[in-house]
Parts: structure tokens; C-alpha cells; sequence
């Protein structure tokens, strides 16, 4: 029998069986685990095979993990070399930001896309709080928008107080599984109680000087829309991880580069500051922002060589 994960707190899960129905779950013995080496075995979004253990308490044993057309992970805080699976199974995966109160910077907006494309996840962007945004934050709004889709990023522009923009995000998310990703304070919580009002999540006030919003609950969850399709709910969770990127591979991540990069005298140019390189031709033409540039730049150099 087979069931998906909605919530993992590490020893007990929460299944929903092919017939709708939740149980708590826990593994039996020791079950496979697949070539990556993750601190947890099973994540939320994960199908499972189960057998019945206790029909009346509703508890079932995990004999089996099926295999995950993709996943998110992050590097565990305790070992380096080892990952974090945040979720599996998705298919698309929104960014929510923020241009004030607080503001998300390019730099962490690209490193999520970027995360995105190596885990082979379609991303949206999504700004939050229109309702407080000023001419200077429309006008960067714009700039972003058309930058952004021009690489072939959908954006959008809502506001959750208002209720403005909202219906379009519904419709993207209709029989989906949408991972939801944002720093804290950006209204994450705030969306999801938009979406599920019964469940009532704790928002945070963005909080004092620091403008950052305190996390209420760490473990990711998914909720079933009502219609069809489930979000991802990941609090606590600043950002994806670069898990085992190689400075060699970065540029393939960045759909504009990937274009241009056969272009390049060598073959394994890496667009810093090589002779005869058709994406930096293509930033000095403008064919390629500058702003994208300079965050492809900066992640590079903050990837570490790998070490043989
Ligand atoms: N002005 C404005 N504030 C919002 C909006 N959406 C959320 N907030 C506020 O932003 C703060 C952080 O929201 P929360 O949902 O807790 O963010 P999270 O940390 O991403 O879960 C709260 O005070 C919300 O009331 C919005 O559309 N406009
Ligand atoms: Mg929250
Ligand atoms: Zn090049």
C-alpha cells in the first residue's frame, strides 16, 4: 500500500494514504536508502510503501521508499558532507519576497533560482507586500520583472493584506505540489493561512531593529489545497542549499549563460576572466544584466574548490 509523506518530525511521520486517509507512520527496521548521503531518510513530498500495524490507533510501519523524481536539500548544519532533504517530489517551487520590511536582496533571490535549476525544479518569483511599496520600490519592482522574465522566470506582484494578485497564484497552484520558499518575514505564514484559513499558523511580527521575523515552527509541512494540488509549507528554512555544486557547473544554472556559452573559446571557460568568453561579450552588450552577472561572480567565488 502506498502513502505520501506530509509531515516528518524526524521519528514519526504523517502519511495520507492512496485512499485519503492520514496515519502516523514509522520505519521498520532499516529500509534502503538511495546513493545520496542525507541525514534523514524519508522527507515530506516522499512516496512510501506501508503495512497496517494498529487500524485503531491509526498507526502504519514504512517498509519502503519509492523513488523521487527530484528533491531540495540543504548541507546539514552538523556535517558538511552530508545533506538535508527539505522535500521531494515537486513540481514547481515559488520564491515569496519582499521589497521592504524586509527587503530580499538579488543576490539571495538568484542563489535560490540557482538552487532551483540544479535540482531540476521550476521557480517562480513572487513579491509580497505591494500594499507598503513606494514609487522607489515599484520602479525596482519593474526592473526585477523584466529581468527576471526576460531569463524566463514568471514574477508576480501581490499583497496578502490586501487580497490583491492572489487569484493568479491560486490558478499556478491548482493540482501542483509548490514548494514555498522566502527569508523570514516576508509573510510566508501569512500566505498559507491566506490559502488555509483553518489552520490558523502564528504570524510574526517583523520584529524590532533586525527587521526579521522570529520562526514559530521548523518542521516542513504539506497541506492539501482544496480542489487539487498541495503546498509545501518550509519554515525556519532561510534558503536552499548549494548541496555539491561545482564551480565548473554554476554557469549552466543561469539560463542566459547556458545560452551563450558555447560561444566561449574554450571549452571549459568559466566566464571570470578568460579570453574569448561570448557570456562576458554578452554583458558588455547588454544581452546579459549586469546585476545577474555580478551574482554568478559572486557565487562562483563563494563555492569552494572541490578538494581530490
Ligand atoms: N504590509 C503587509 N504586511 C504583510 C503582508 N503579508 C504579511 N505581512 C506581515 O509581515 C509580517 C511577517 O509575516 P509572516 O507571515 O509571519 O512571515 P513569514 O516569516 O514568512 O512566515 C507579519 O507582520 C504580517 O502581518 C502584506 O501583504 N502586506
Ligand atoms: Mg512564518
Ligand atoms: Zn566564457
Amino acid at each position: 500500500m502506498k502513502a505520501r509523506i506530509y509531515k516528518s518530525t524526524g521519528s514519526w511521520y504523517s502519511v495520507k494514504s492512496e485512499e485519503g486517509l492520514f496515519y502516523q507512520a514509522r520505519i521498520k527496521g532499516v529500509i534502503k536508502l538511495d546513493a545520496i548521503s542525507s541525514t534523514n531518510p524519508i522527507a515530506v513530498g516522499d512516496w512510501v510503501q506501508y503495512d497496517m500495524e494498529d487500524a485503531d490507533k491509526k498507526s502504519v510501519m514504512i517498509t519502503d521508499i519509492l523513488d523521487r523524481d527530484n528533491y531540495v536539500a540543504r548541507q546539514s548544519p552538523h556535517n558538511k558532507r552530508q545533506q538535508h532533504i527539505i522535500a521531494s517530489n515537486l513540481d514547481q517551487s515559488i520564491l515569496l519576497a519582499t521589497l521592504k520590511s524586509p527587503k530580499t536582496s538579488q543576490g539571495f533571490i538568484d542563489r535560490f533560482l540557482v538552487s532551483c535549476e540544479a535540482f531540476h525544479i521550476p521557480a517562480m518569483i513572487v513579491f509580497n507586500k505591494s500594499d507598503i511599496y513606494g514609487p522607489t520600490e515599484m520602479a525596482n519592482f519593474d526592473m526585477l520583472k523584466s529581468m527576471y522574465e526576460a531569463v524566463g522566470y514568471q514574477v508576480f506582484l501581490i499583497s496578502i493584506n490586501q487580497k490583491e494578485g492572489l487569484e493568479a497564484i491560486e490558478k499556478l497552484l491548482l493540482g501542483k505540489t509548490t514548494l514555498i520558499s522566502g527569508h523570514s518575514g516576508v509573510g510566508k505564514s501569512s500566505f498559507i493561512n491566506y490559502l488555509f484559513p483553518h489552520l490558523d499558523l502564528s504570524t510574526q511580527e517583523v520584529s524590532g531593529w533586525s527587521g526579521k521575523g522570529m520562526h514559530t515552527t521548523t518542521f516542513a509541512q504539506m497541506y492539501d489545497l482544496p480542489n487539487s494540488g498541495a503546498v509545501i509549507d518550509t519554515p525556519g528554512m532561510r534558503e536552499l542549499g548549494l548541496v555539491n555544486l561545482e564551480k565548473e557547473e554554476l554557469a549552466q544554472y543561469f539560463p542566459e549563460m547556458r545560452e551563450k556559452m558555447q560561444g566561449c573559446q574554450f571549452h571549459n571557460c568559466q566566464h571570470i576572466n578568460e579570453p574569448g568568453c561570448a557570456v562576458k561579450a554578452a554583458v558588455e552588450k547588454g544581452i546579459i544584466t549586469e546585476a545577474r552577472f555580478f551574482s554568478y561572480v559572486d557565487l562562483w567565488h563563494g563555492i569552494e574548490l572541490k578538494k581530490y
